[in-house]
């Protein structure tokens, strides 16, 4: 029984009087996360089917990272890297070994860690390809997302990313997702260092390229002694069936980014791989940060990657999710008004809603299955992201098919009076 007499509005009214309007949540206040549960303050339960962004993947407060983070926090939480401390190598030296690189570096966001993949491609091609200074070039493609730094949405394609904020970074190039060709253009200039890519483009709508893009988009860099910049930070950890999303194509990316799920959703950590000739070009004063490497960092992350093994979360992801996508293809035949598409690897999946154009269906979908007691969150406008944590069993995730099967079988389009178009606005 909630018996506080704060309300969900009152903490959507302050967000609103005192936050900076950069989101539009669903209108929904959590104050409570367990496994693949969370609550609301008027103490209903939800299935979490985002999973903040595929940062919980253990599931929400998991008990063994929750514990190795007291355990930490009250030893030592921050020394800077001025000095050593205790627990940062043995992390290193784990991680190393987990994901099969020479070094790692350490930072703190996604969006750090792909500064310090960019920066690390950048001195390389100076220091070891001899790329003429101030001339190395990095490539994109077209609707990647990693993070809202300059540098970041320098490389967007998406308007609502970077309109507005401009001047722009330069010596990026952009060419079309799953485009070999466009790829092999682009890699003619030989002042290309790296090729930086999402495995899966999450943000994009889980856009899932052609069997063997990724594994020949790397032998095409190999080949022009370019580096191949996976970024991980949300299709890693399990999250797509695999460690990590190039695991599916047998390749190992030359830097590898990853970030949320690597603390479980506790706190941001990421990190930055590469083998020596690559991470030996940076030496000290070159790159860092405060918090990069912090011991309860170390502590969280060991915790969340043993967790990630033990429980066999990998595994679980690549079943269940064969298991969804079988089941919203069933709402494609049932609904072909309104169900386009299902997509995505493991438990890493969207559904494409037909809204002729309004964007507002898939909002109202998500609204309707919030009531039904699951929370997902549309992106692009009429695209759902299905991504709850990794920790969810085989009879959950059949009840939230059938809380999905409910609402798409019973929804009614509805168009949205002019007072509904001002206060919802639809962006991520
Ligand atoms: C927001 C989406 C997800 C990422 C990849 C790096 C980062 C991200 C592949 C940066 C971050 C986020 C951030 C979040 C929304 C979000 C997102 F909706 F945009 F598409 F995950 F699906 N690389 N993704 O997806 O990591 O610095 O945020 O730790 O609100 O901006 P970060």
């Amino acid at each position: 029984m909630q018996t506080s007499s704060f309300t969900s509005a009152q903490a959507i009214a302050l967000e609103d009087k005192y936050g900076a309007h950069n989101y539009h949540p669903i209108p929904v206040v959590l104050n409570r996360g367990e496994r693949v549960y969370v609550w609301d303050m008027e103490g209903r339960k939800y299935f979490d089917f985002l999973s903040a962004y595929s940062a919980v993947n253990q599931g929400h407060c998991h008990p063994r990272i929750v514990a190795a983070m007291v355990e930490q926090a009250q030893k030592l939480t921050l020394t800077s890297r001025a000095f050593h401390n205790d627990i940062l190598g043995k992390y290193e030296k784990y991680v190393c070994e987990y994901f099969g690189y020479d070094k790692v570096l350490p930072m703190n966001t996604g969006v750090e860690g792909g500064e310090t993949a960019i920066k690390l491609c950048r001195k390389w091609a100076y220091d070891v390809k001899k790329v003429p200074a101030n001339q190395a070039k990095i490539i994109f493609a077209k609707g990647n997302f990693w993070g809202r730094t300059l540098a970041a949405i320098s490389s967007s394609s998406d308007p609502s990313s970077y309109e507005g904020f401009g001047p722009y970074m330069p010596g990026y190039e952009l060419v079309e997702y799953n485009n070999l060709d466009q790829l092999a253009k682009a890699l003619e200039d030989p002042n290309v260092a790296g090729f930086m890519v999402e495995p899966i483009q999450g943000e994009a709508g889980v856009v899932v390229p052609d069997a063997g893009y990724l594994k020949t988009a790397y032998e095409m860099c190999k080949a022009k002694n370019v580096l191949f910049i996976a970024d991980e930070v949300q299709t890693g950890l399990g999250r797509t069936g695999k460690l990590l999303a190039c695991d599916h194509e047998g390749f190992r990316p030359d830097i590898l980014i990853l970030g949320k799920a690597l603390s479980g959703g506790t706190m941001p950590v990421s990190a930055v791989f590469a083998d020596d000739e690559v991470m030996m070009c940076i030496h000290p004063g070159q790159h860092g940060s405060t918090y990069g490497g912090n011991p309860l960092a170390c502590a969280v992350a060991m915790e969340a990657l043993k967790v990630l093994k033990e429980e066999k979360l990998t595994e679980n992801a690549e079943a269940l999710g064969v298991i969804f996508r079988e089941k919203m293809q069933e709402l494609v035949a049932l609904r072909p008004d309104l169900v386009v598409l299902v997509r995505g690897k493991g438990l890493l999946n969207a559904v494409v809603i037909e809204d002729n154009g309004d964007h507002h269906t898939a909002w109202d979908i998500c609204v309707e299955l919030k009531e039904a007691g699951l929370l997902a969150k549309p992106t692009h406008g009429n695209i759902i992201r299905f991504a709850p944590p990794l920790v969810m069993n085989k009879e959950e995730l059949l009840e939230c098919c059938n809380i999905i099967k409910k609402v798409i079988v019973g929804f009614r389009k509805h168009v949205w009076t002019p007072q509904e178009e001002a206060t919802v606005e639809l962006e991520d």
